[in-house]
């Protein structure tokens, strides 16, 4: 990768006291789009601003996913934020599916020669937060009040209040980067954008747990009494959870009932759970969304803030990750030689991953949880697919090669 140019950036006054700076491309949102987003730029000589609602604390303890496909790996280790992973991440080469007392371990390695990373996402936000502040470029942490402003004209700008004031980020580009709440969606005149949605009739209770973990990979479990997953952290640390209703109240889940739970969920006569002390609970409702388009003019949309995935195929942040790839090799080529093809086709181009990815993640959650509105003739059929696609190898080679990830094609 290219090394760093001289960046391009300057400040000065606007009217009523507002300080103004100028960058090339504004980002909004530090979660792991916006920031590898900034480090691509950072790399190719193309300066950026990032403006964050929450703390530094904050984001760097979000605790969300953990499966990395192997080419985020890849564009991470590129940017300089593998070092630690190297050390403390997973590698993974299959995942074990389970239906009651019945177990297949799926191997991608054998099917498709690729594997996973397991490797906290709070992880990969201080690798790149770290990055960041070593660049030396702004990243604003606790912005209130963030505005975005003429992005259909070749002047977009972005303001917002830190430190009690007011400031403004003269651009040539907006990144929207602000996850499924963010600003920059919001922004936009509904008449300009089709939603695809669709949500589900369950919730995952999740839970950290001081636990060594009880399989060396991760187990999903289509069980009676509802899915669960055996994912980690560490070799000292268990992720797991639990499908519960939408709005399940915590209070109603003391760790005795968690364990008792993920036992009669995960338990087999070969294999028993290992407890040990939680201590991190939430609940993530489930949801398929996506935004069409993804470009507004100077706004460019990326990662969550254009389309949501339920975590059962592992997808959300890959693909905010492979967006940020498209969009940052779209910019480079048009700082470099004034195409705009790229940032022409961005939309079009991932939006196709995107589908293919809504349909992976759609068809794991199908396949592995209990539905409330079920017939038994549907409950027949679920457990039917994941009997054939724990006997059959082609089946289980789709699932290995949606799994670690389709190849990114970036024009
Ligand atoms: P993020 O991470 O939500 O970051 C957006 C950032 O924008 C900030 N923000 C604003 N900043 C300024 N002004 C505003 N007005 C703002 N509004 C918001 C926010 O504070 C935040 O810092 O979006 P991004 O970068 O697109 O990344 C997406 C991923 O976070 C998400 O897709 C994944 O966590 C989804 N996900 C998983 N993805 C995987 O690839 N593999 C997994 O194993 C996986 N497991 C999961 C998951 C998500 C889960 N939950 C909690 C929904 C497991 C769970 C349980
Ligand atoms: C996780 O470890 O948080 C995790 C793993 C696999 C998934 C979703 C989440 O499908």
């Amino acid at each position: 990768m290219a090394a760093a140019e001289p960046l391009r950036h300057r400040a000065g006054m606007v009217g009523g006291g507002v300080k103004a700076v100028r960058t090339q491309v504004a980002i909004v949102g530090a979660g792991p789009a916006g920031l590898l987003l900034a480090q691509l730029l950072y790399l190719a000589g193309i300066d950026s601003i990032i403006v964050e609602a929450r703390s530094r604390e904050y984001i760097e303890n979000r605790v969300r996913a953990g499966v990395l496909e192997h080419q985020t790996v890849d564009v991470l280790n590129a940017v300089g934020a593998g070092e630690r992973m190297a050390r403390e991440g997973l590698l993974h080469h299959g995942i074990e599916l389970q239906s009651g007392n019945q177990h297949k371990r799926v191997d991608f390695q054998a099917l498709v020669g690729r594997s996973v990373t397991v490797y906290g996402q709070q992880e990969v936000v201080k690798d790149l937060v770290a990055l960041r502040m070593a660049s030396g470029r702004p990243l604003y942490f606790e912005v209130e009040d963030v505005a975005i402003h003429d992005y259909d004209s070749a002047r977009p700008s972005v303001s917002f209040i830190t430190e009690g004031r007011r400031e403004l980020i003269e651009c040539d580009f907006i990144a929207g980067c602000d996850g499924f709440h963010g600003v920059c969606r919001a922004s936009v005149a509904a008449e300009r954008y089709e939603i695809f949605e669709r949500i589900y009739p369950f919730a995952w209770l999740g839970i950290l747990a001081h636990a060594k973990p009880s399989s060396e990979e991760l187990i999903y479990s289509n069980h009676e009494r509802g899915f669960a997953l055996l994912s980690m952290r560490s070799p000292t640390v268990s992720r797991l959870y639990l499908q519960c209703v939408p709005d399940e109240d915590l209070a109603e889940w003391p760790d005795a009932r968690i364990w008792e739970e993920l036992h009669l969920r995960l338990d087999r006569n070969d294999f028993h759970l290992t407890e040990g002390e939680i201590f991190q609970k939430s609940v993530a409702p489930m949801r398929s969304f996506v935004v069409e388009p993804m470009r507004f003019g100077r706004l460019f949309l990326a990662g969550d803030a254009a389309h949501i995935v339920p975590p059962t195929g592992a997808k959300g942040m890959n693909l905010a990750v492979a967006d940020v790839q498209r969009l940052a090799s779209a910019l480079q080529k048009f700082y470099k030689t004034g195409e705009e093809a790229g940032l022409d086709d961005y939309s079009l181009g991932a939006l196709q991953r995107v589908w293919k990815a809504q349909r992976f993640s759609w068809w794991m959650t199908s396949l592995l949880h209990r539905f409330p509105d079920h017939t038994p003739f549907e409950r027949r059929r679920q457990l039917a697919e994941l009997d054939y696609v724990m006997s059959s190898n082609a089946a289980e080679e789709s699932l290995a090669e949606n799994y670690v990830g389709l190849p990114l094609e970036l024009s």
